[in-house]
């Protein structure tokens, strides 16, 4: 992962037309509060960083701060998307623009104990142009890989959804998807192969990760990407309680814990509609197949048995 390649930005975004009378309003009740309450309570009513004189920008190049004490007559800016508001600013118009993420997950089919196998890779079935542009993603993006980088065991779907809390982080607060590459240690990368993954959206409350894959149960985070030196980092492989919901991560041996296999489908259900529908069809094929479940290459009777059988009535837990 590149660590340098941090573009992080801090806004204090007024959203709406309303906040303008609401701010109004807000100033109004405070002179009011200013001129009923007696003298010796005033410092302890008014905070110097909701009543103020001057103010500020700064910016290091990574990192954009802007500040302001206050002002009777305020001066607003728009690029269209974004207005800035100088004079009163709320904490919670604070919008974190852009994330690096760095990310663990692995999947239950491929791994072997103590990382994830690359069969697809070595026998040349992965696909240049990400696969998740048919239902039930029907994701139109464009990434692509060049060439395959040599670690890469599949494409995963990564979704940032902007919450409070998990419960809350439901498809319409998903503010970007990108298709990425899963490498056999786990780390989720851009499709060059090596850089931290990019996330550009806007994130108002907090970045929870959701991760889709063909064939494997998606999970969403079950608390938001923390923050650390620059990069927000999650891990799924560490305990079961790491994705949001009761058990929807399995433990795959060696302490760590994956996504279950068996969803040739992709409808969030493991069950014998997967069988009919894509192990029966597709017994005895090679290739980059829906119910090759260990990622092998192949659908042979041990993607049924170990896999789908064994997880038969797992669901996804993503809010949906
Ligand atoms: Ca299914
Ligand atoms: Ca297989």
């Amino acid at each position: 992962m590149n660590r340098s390649d941090i573009s992080r930005k801090f806004y204090f975004v007024n959203l709406s037309p309303n906040f303008e009378n609401m701010k109004k309003s807000i100033f109004i009740g405070i002179l009011v509060l200013i001129i009923n309450i007696p003298v010796i309570l005033f410092s302890q009513q008014i905070s110097p960083s909701v009543i103020s004189s001057a103010g500020e920008e700064y910016s290091n190049g990574n990192i954009s701060l802007s500040w302001t004490l206050g002002e009777l007559a305020t001066e607003t800016l728009s690029n269209g998307n974004n207005t800035l508001t100088q004079g009163f600013q709320q904490p919670f118009y604070m919008a974190i623009v852009g994330i690096d993420l760095d990310l663990l997950v692995y999947l239950e089919g491929p791994f072997n104990g103590n990382s994830m196998n690359t069969a697809l890779n070595s026998k040349g079935f992965i696909p240049l142009l990400q696969p998740f542009n048919t239902a039930p993603w029907d994701y139109s993006g464009s990434e692509s890989l060049v060439s395959v980088p040599a670690n890469m065991v599949d494409w995963v779907l990564i979704e940032i959804r902007d919450a409070e809390t998990a419960a809350e982080a439901l498809p319409s607060s998903a503010v970007e998807i990108r298709a990425a590459i899963l490498l056999n240690d786990g780390s989720v990368v851009e499709p060059d192969g090596s850089s931290s993954l990019q996330f550009s959206a806007n994130i108002y409350h907090h970045p929870f990760v959701v991760v889709w894959h063909r064939n494997h149960l998606g999970v969403l985070s079950a608390t938001p990407a923390t923050e650390s030196g620059g990069i927000y980092l999650y891990d799924f492989s560490t305990a079961s309680t790491q994705a949001y919901g009761t058990d929807a991560l399995k433990i795959i041996g060696g302490g760590i814990y994956g996504l279950y296999a068996g969803d040739a489908n992709a409808d969030g259900i493991i069950n014998n509609t997967d069988n009919i529908i894509y192990w029966d069809q597709q017994s005895g094929n090679t290739g980059y197949l829906e119910a090759d479940y260990n990622l092998d290459g192949e659908v042979q009777n041990q993607d049924k048995n170990d896999y789908a059988h064994d997880n038969a009535g797992e669901n996804s837990q993503v809010p949906d």
